[in-house]
């Protein structure tokens, strides 16, 4: 009776040591803000990767970071590269996308943190991308599915004087209510779709109006460099309804965007 006793307390402890789940538990599927959504494994190298922006890779902008283990230790120094491809058909032509040059450890999200912006969804395309660590371990041509979003915007135009390609991305809002919203928006520029430099010296001046009443708003903030590419501003939409968001840009003393300038429509509520 004494040794029934025993087991059951045994197995009560048990029990209650496998509930005590964590969010730092090592086969947690979230760490603050991210979701592991995606993982890829080849010999004894495993390439988590994890988003805080969406359950799965989206069109659009794309908060994410890495997990990273070589024979099942995970590595928290060094960095990861990541270059997704897109292919358009079987034997069509290919780009990559605009995503962070190297992703470095954050401890607090315990994460190679970075991002991805998504520039095209097409249902007849199919993406790849190649993952590697520190030059140490490299997984390529790995196949992923992306989901569209409807609310994700990107603007991407050329300018024939400077020879380059232009992506404004938008970051935040996907979804601004009526009144003052941050706005932040990213900014590259590419030749020929290959690589992809982040803009930090570019001026923005942004203007909202909505066209069905035509007019715009006061108390805008122009969106001003944060490093990494990244520009953060203030945009008012005082009232419900369709708002355009217009963005001219100014670099190297010149505006390489058109006129009109590229806009975001929102449908603000
Ligand atoms: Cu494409």
């Amino acid at each position: 009776m004494k040794y029934l006793t025993y087991f059951i307390l045994t197995i009560i402890a048990l029990f209650y040591s496998c509930n005590n789940d964590t969010p730092t538990d090592p086969g947690s599927n979230q760490t603050g803000d991210y979701t592991k959504i995606h993982t890829v494994e080849s010999g004894g190298t495993r390439f988590e990767v994890w988003s805080s922006s969406s359950p799965n890779l989206i069109y659009g902008y794309n908060n994410i970071g890495f997990k990273v283990f070589m024979n099942n230790n995970e590595k928290t120094t060094g960095f990861v590269k990541y270059k997704a491809i897109m292919y358009h058909g079987l034997n069509g032509p290919s780009h990559s996308v605009p995503s962070k040059v190297n992703f470095y450890y954050d401890s607090q999200i315990q994460l190679f943190k970075g991002y991805v912006i998504f520039i095209m969804y097409d249902t007849a395309a199919f993406w790849a991308a190649d993952y590697n660590y520190n030059n140490e371990a490299q997984i390529d041509s790995s196949v992923f599915t992306l989901f569209m979003n409807d609310l994700s915007q990107i603007k991407v135009w050329d300018n024939i004087y400077t020879q380059r390609t232009y992506i404004l991305s938008l970051v935040t809002p996907l979804s601004p209510r009526v009144g003052l919203n941050d706005i932040e928006l990213m900014l590259h520029e590419s030749s020929g779709l290959v690589t992809y430099r982040e803009i930090d010296s570019a001026e923005m001046f942004i203007k909202p109006w909505m066209e069905s009443m035509g007019h715009g708003s006061g108390n805008n903030v122009n969106p001003v460099n944060l490093g990494g590419g990244m520009y953060k501003g203030t945009a008012n939409f005082t009232m419900a309804g369709e708002w355009f968001l217009y963005d001219s840009i100014k670099y190297n003393g010149q505006f390489i965007t058109k006129t009109p300038p590229p806009k975001f429509i929102f449908d603000v509520y």
